[in-house]
């Protein structure tokens, strides 16, 4: 049987990120399944390359935006080789086919009547390529990102999205399987039922150019979604071509954040282009990264390659799968991969492997032996390699979580068998018993790696070898393949355990932007000033002893860092709650300070700081933050809040204390 199924195509306004790589991941696990089950699978990936924000990020980049977009594809499909993602084809939005067949889909829409011209007044927010009305946007912002959106009010043509309500439901209605999971479906269902807008499908020309040209009017430029949507079909070669065997999809795997697209635009397209419609879109949930939404000015921006290096592709692909149930939101963190890796790959799948590769090459000289003396115990043992179908079950559905559970289960089953049988007893009591044990074992093993194949691939492809078989279907994953005599191989460890990175001392301290908002004298102090400081999100009093170096007009309107977490103290009568940094050299003091908006957080390289409680003078003082050439760094690690560095104007080579 076909099987065809798609990732969404990714904006190249930037490399790929942990988002990215799950998707991938996940799409990457079910096609390799369905190979596995022997169907004829086409896996379909690329990039959207058209539309407002590549134009504008190309703009900042100083390129062409198809230059800009040549040089980002390859970090695209370096990621997905690095990631090992078994893609058949990889479709961007550029390729002169793709726009022809989006030039000849708008024509016979608005031959159709589908798409008609009109008059837009809204907003769009670029960074989501989307419309909203006043009604729609969230506090004047972006009903999906939160970022704003600019006001828009020019002709523009239409596609009449509003004629497909009542099919789109009874396609819901009819298909349960159509939208997952079930909580996501429920809410495009009462979206839909509140009723439909058109959708603008159309810019002029004088405000987006990078596009495909609409072909009904030459003013014009087609919508960067229309654009983009298509490529599903035209990624088969729609119409016509031999692809188009695979069409419909059977599973378009996508965010969250891009279900309404999916769900509810693509098959109105679909059912006013009289094409077959897909069988299920599958919307995965999100990723946080150590607790935080991930941003590049929070510094937690998870670069999934350097995850790879760091931990190992299989520890990494088996972590994004495992640790959260698909289609819910997760969080990412260094600890929870390392626990996964040890206590299932490691300690589970791995070590069963050296085992029983290790048990053959020293009881019956690396080679299977006869099944043996086989006895009762050993008949539920073998019925507990047929797992196909429990595995299978959840496969369809994309709870590749609780399949993983199954198959890593065969795992414990097995270790916990040969722990019952004890090989190393019987070796020296019962030769033919023994054989049966090792029989049994091999076999499991064998079968655990053909499951393994399609999430691990990587290490299943270590299994074999160490156990010298060639690739098999899931058919093969039955009891009784080996043929007594059949050579193994050597055993080698395939799970290295891993510790989560040990923290900085960094991360326990919170160092915020704060705006020096009055200053006065110490009433009971010669050196000592009294500051009010705004945090953005409040004002706190400082205590700091800066009054021999600093006049209060130097430090009024000055944006500093402070120690925001540090313990309050009272200094000399008068509560600080925080602490002002400044470098020293001979005699010089001065400020560290930071040209971000009052309360952003500074960050260290590759460190974000979490700090929940608050932090002892003392242990402050344990960090060695310093200013090399007016930038000031935590050991060699610069600081920066906001993407500006923390800088020193007075002192440029210093110590912070
Ligand atoms: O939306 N957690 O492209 P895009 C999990 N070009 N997945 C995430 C994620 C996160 N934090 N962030 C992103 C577009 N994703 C359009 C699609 S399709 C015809 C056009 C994943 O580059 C998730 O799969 O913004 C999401 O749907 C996709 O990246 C969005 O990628």
């Amino acid at each position: 049987m076909k099987y065809y199924l798609t990732t969404p195509l990714y904006y190249v306004n930037d490399k790929p990120h942990i988002g990215h790589a799950y998707t991938q991941v996940a799409t990457d696990v079910m096609a390799r399944w369905k190979r596995l089950e022997g169907n004829d699978v086409f896996f379909l990936t690329g990039t959207d390359e058209h539309g407002q924000k590549i134009e504008r990020t190309a703009q900042a980049a100083g390129k062409e935006p198809k230059a800009f977009c040549d040089s980002i594809v390859p970090k695209f499909k370096d990621a997905w080789k690095k990631l090992d993602i078994s893609y058949d084809h990889f479709i961007r939005t550029t390729d002169p086919e793709h726009e022809e067949r989006v030039q000849s889909v708008m024509q016979t829409l608005f031959e159709k009547g589908d798409i008609y011209k009109g008059t837009y007044e809204g907003w769009y927010c670029t960074p989501c390529e989307t419309y909203w009305t006043d009604l729609q946007l969230e506090d004047g912002k972006c009903a999906s990102c939160g970022r704003d959106v600019e006001k828009l009010s020019e002709e523009t043509y239409y596609f009449r999205l509003s004629a497909y309500q009542d099919r789109l439901l009874k396609l819901y209605e009819e298909n349960p399987g159509f939208i997952a999971p079930d909580t996501r479906r429920n809410e495009v269902i009462s979206r839909v039922s509140e009723g439909l807008r058109d959708l603008s499908v159309s810019r002029l020309k004088s405000s987006l150019s990078w596009g495909v040209p609409f072909p009904v009017d030459d003013r014009h430029t087609t919508y960067v979604w229309f654009d983009a949507l298509l490529n599903y079909i035209t990624g088969v070669q729609w119409p016509g071509g031999e692809r188009f065997k695979y069409w419909p999809a059977d599973l378009h795997i996508i965010g969250k954040d891009i279900l309404w697209f999916h769900a509810v635009i693509w098959p109105a397209m679909l059912m006013a282009l009289g094409v077959e419609l897909p069988k299920r879109v599958f919307a995965h949930g999100f990723w946080t990264v150590e607790g935080e939404k991930m941003s590049k000015s929070k510094g937690n921006f998870l670069d999934p390659l350097e995850a790879i290096d760091n931990y190992g592709l299989d520890a990494f692909r088996y972590f994004l799968l495992r640790e959260v149930p698909f289609g819910q939101d997760g969080d990412y963190s260094e600890s929870a991969l390392a626990q996964r890796n040890n206590t299932e790959l490691a300690d589970a799948v791995g070590n069963l492997v050296m085992r029983v590769v290790t048990l053959l090459n020293k009881y019956t000289e690396g080679k299977i032996p006869p099944r043996g003396k086989q006895e009762p115990g050993d008949g539920n043992f073998i019925q507990s390699l047929s797992i196909y179908e429990q595995a299978s079950a959840k496969m369809e559905k994309q709870e590749f979580d609780k399949a993983l559970d199954i198959i890593v289960g065969l795992a414990r089953n097995t270790n916990k068998y040969i722990q019952d049988t004890k090989p190393w007893v019987l070796a020296k009591e019962d030769t033919d018993r023994l054989n049966a044990v090792l029989y049994n074992s091999a076999e499991a093993v064998r079968i655990l790696a053909i499951y393994l194949d399609a999430f691990i691939p990587d290490s299943a492809a270590g299994i074999r070898k160490q156990l010298n078989v060639k690739p098999q279907l899931l058919k093969g994953a039955k009891y009784g393949f080996f043929e007594e005599g059949h050579e193994v191989g050597q055993a080698k460890v395939l799970f290295k355990k891993l510790e989560a990175k040990p923290r900085h001392a960094f991360e326990r301290v919170d160092l915020r932007a704060a705006r020096i908002v009055s200053v006065e004298d110490h009433p009971e102090a010669d050196k000592l000033y009294v500051l009010r400081v705004d945090l953005g999100s409040g004002q706190r009093t400082i205590v700091a002893g800066i009054k021999p170096y600093y006049e209060p007009a130097e430090l009024e309107g000055k944006t500093v860092a402070i120690v925001a977490n540090l313990e309050p103290a009272k200094l000399r009568g008068i509560l600080s709650e925080g602490m002002l940094l400044a470098a020293e050299k001979d005699g010089v003091v001065g400020l560290l300070s930071v040209g971000a908006e009052p309360g952003t957080q500074v960050i260290a390289e590759g460190i974000r700081p979490r700090a929940a409680k608050k932090i002892s003078f003392k242990n402050f003082g344990k960090l060695n933050i310093s200013v090399k050439g007016g930038k000031a760094f935590v050991d060699s690690l610069a600081l920066s809040a906001g993407d500006k560095p923390v800088t020193c104007e007075r002192v440029k080579d210093g110590k912070v204390e």
